[in-house]
């Protein structure tokens, strides 16, 4: 239990039908004992419909509350909810008389911590539920419940375990040689580390997938002016966002917004058009286009059906050449025949999608092409797995990977137990990692401080 109590909003600040405050530490009953007097004596993990004064004895809200007492609360300590009226006055006036009777404003995250201090939940459960607040989409929302509710712990746990008990035996013979004792024989070790280097490595396989799961996927438009770039780009977002009009140059700066396929998140940047200028302003705009480009994980490429590849918008496509790319032939409306492809499209150029940003054909068949290109590969094991290791803990057990290596050389040159008791040990602490058994502070830091405060 840590030594004091803390207090936070935890829902969104704004005007809401109800806000929930949340208080945790040793002192929080009297805390809220200070705002309405007999609550000390409340039954716990029940509902109090009271009355909250001030010390002037000034009406704060008309709330409802809970007490909690350790270990049955979210942070395993002492703990007190209460739902108020969702004003920001009336919430800064519950938080600051709670400062007030002895409480401090939470630091982001620092619930959660507690709750991983307690033993409440390990380390890649906390990190689940930064998952679960930040998820957009129900596949983000099942892979962050899975490993909430320990569905990655478990496997992690499970291969520490059967470690463990090898350890034991090569570290038994060690401490006892002489001794009579159950030992461990190598060609028993080398299959046990096999398996669990296969285990491993079949977790590590859904870290590509977790890395575009909560990062995101980035994909920036591009191609000549005037192609409809910006019309493409409000017609995949369903919103008028960007400026459309038949003035050359009228995008400059790169727009970005959020969509949703698939269950991935998707960055898209509109970017200005490529073309022959003398404009600075637009020189910039095209910069910082061909920038967003490079850093994209794929690259929509507009042309103007009715225009094709006249103009310089080959050599622009080339620029291109090696990047995950999509042909998009825009405006087909307007050609006669539905536009075709094969007419517009360069030699060998076969990510080619037909589309007419005003009509909306073929949109469907680009956000299908677009999902093939960016997540197709990984969604399948993540969709049946449900586990999609983040990068610290891909880098945990990608030590642990390194390590059971190591052994399985070790093994295969007959070293002594000594060394491939450091192997293991090695595997071990990597493995203990992932759930904090063996985390260092400054990761706590880190994890703990890309929360949002109240959580
Ligand atoms: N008929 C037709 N016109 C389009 C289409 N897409 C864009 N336009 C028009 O082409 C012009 C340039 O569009 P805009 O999106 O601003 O192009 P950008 O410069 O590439 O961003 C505008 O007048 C649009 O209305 C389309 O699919 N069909
Ligand atoms: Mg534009």
């Amino acid at each position: 239990m840590q030594g004091d109590t803390i207090v936070a909003l935890s829902t969104p600040p704004g005007s809401s039908g109800i806000a929930v405050i949340r208080i945790s530490g040793p002192d929080a009953s009297g805390i809220l004992e200070s705002m309405t007097p007999g609550a000390m004596a409340w039954k716990q993990r029940t509902l109090y419909n009271r009355v909250l004064r001030d010390g002037d004895g000034e009406m704060l809200d008309d709330v409802v509350a809970a007490v909690f007492h350790g270990p049955n609360s979210y942070t395993g300590e002492d703990a007190v909810e209460i739902s108020c009226h969702g004003s920001m006055q009336v919430v800064s006036a519950i938080i600051e008389e709670s400062i007030r009777a002895g409480a401090r404003l939470a630091e982001p995250g620092e619930f959660t911590r507690r709750a991983y201090l307690s033993g409440k939940m390990d380390l890649a459960q906390a990190e689940a539920v930064a998952d679960l607040i930040a998820s957009e989409t129900r596949l983000q929302t099942r892979v962050a419940l899975e490993h909430l509710e320990g569905g990655l712990s478990k496997k992690v746990n499970a291969i520490e375990e059967r470690l463990r008990s090898k350890l034991a035996l090569v570290e038994a013979s060690i401490d006892f040689p002489e001794e009579d004792i159950e030992t461990y024989t190598v060609a028993d070790l080398a299959a046990v580390s096999d398996e669990t280097r296969r285990e491993i490595s079949e977790l590590l396989e859904s870290e590509v997938a977790g890395g575009k799961l909560r990062r995101g996927i980035r994909i920036t438009i591009t191609g000549p002016r005037n192609a409809g770039k910006s019309s493409l780009y409000n017609a995949l977002l369903g919103e008028e966002r960007a400026i459309v009009s038949p003035i050359p140059g009228t995008t400059r700066d790169v727009l970005r917004e959020r969509i949703h396929i698939g269950g991935f998140t998707y960055h898209l940047e509109d970017t200005a058009g490529l073309a022959e200028t003398v404009c600075e302003i637009e020189s910039e705009g095209m910069r910082k286009g061909r920038e967003a480009a490079c850093a994209a994980d794929l690259v929509l490429f507009v042309v103007d059906a009715g225009e094709g590849w006249t103009g310089g918008a080959l050599e622009e496509l080339e620029a291109h050449a090696g990047r995950n790319r999509i042909v998009v032939v825009n405006k087909t409306d307007l050609v006669p025949g539905g536009g075709e492809t094969a007419d517009c499209s360069p030699a060998g150029e076969v990510r080619t999608v037909d589309v007419s940003a005003v009509t909306g054909e073929g949109l469907g068949r680009l956000r299908e092409k677009i999902f093939e290109f960016t997540a197709n590969g990984e969604v399948s094991s993540v969709s049946r797995e449900r586990i999609a290791l983040n990068i610290r803990q891909g880098m945990a057990l990608r030590r642990a990977e390194e390590a059971l290596e190591r052994l399985g050389r070790e093994l295969g040159m007959n070293s002594p137990a000594e060394i491939l008791s450091l192997e293991i040990r090695e595997a071990l602490d990597a493995c203990g990692e992932v759930t904090g058994r063996s985390a260092a502070e400054d990761i706590l830091g880190e994890i703990f401080s890309n929360f949002c405060i109240g959580k």
